[in-house]
């Protein structure tokens, strides 16, 4: 498998609770490299085109909501099956139901607010790297 790019987000829940470098820490202990990162303050316009294919969704407002709650941390990450590997270690949507020491289960709150983004396709990561960041920002 090839070295492969990721987008992610430590989201405004995680950044409340100055909880930055511990998924950072747990990221990088996967084998994940942060080859680029800024924090921000989304605007609605942003996260409603980020969140866009869920905009049908019952969630999409309140999702809408808690992204641009606070600051959050938008990150490009590099490995080999990066996009894989940084699901796995994020764990399930829902934190109940995520494996133990994956992020979600050590650290998000609820479905909502479950502490990280990561893309879930090659061809999504592309579009949401793409959204955040310069090819001249990303240094591996
Ligand atoms: P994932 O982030 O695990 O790929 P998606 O893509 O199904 O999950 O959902 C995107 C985001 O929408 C989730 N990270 C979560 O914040 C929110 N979300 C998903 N399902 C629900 C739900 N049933 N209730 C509230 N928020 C949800």
């Amino acid at each position: 498998m090839a070295v492969q790019r990721t987008f992610s987000i430590i989201k405004p829940d995680a950044t409340r609770r100055n909880l930055t470098g511990a998924v950072n820490a747990t990221i990088e202990q996967a084998g994940l490299r942060i080859v680029a990162q800024k924090r921000v303050l989304m605007t609605r316009a942003q996260a409603e085109t980020f969140y866009g294919v869920h905009k049908e969704r019952p969630f999409f407002g309140e999702l809408v909501d808690q992204m641009t709650a606070g600051p959050v941390v938008v990150q490009v990450l590099e490995a080999e099956d990066a996009i894989a590997r940084y699901r796995a270690v994020m764990g399930a949507t829902n934190p109940e139901k995520a494996d133990a020491g994956t992020i979600r289960k050590l650290f998000a709150l609820n479905m909502g607010e479950n502490t990280v983004h990561g893309s879930d396709a090659p061809e999504t990561a592309a579009i949401e790297i793409a959204q955040w960041f310069s090819e001249n920002e990303i240094v591996g």
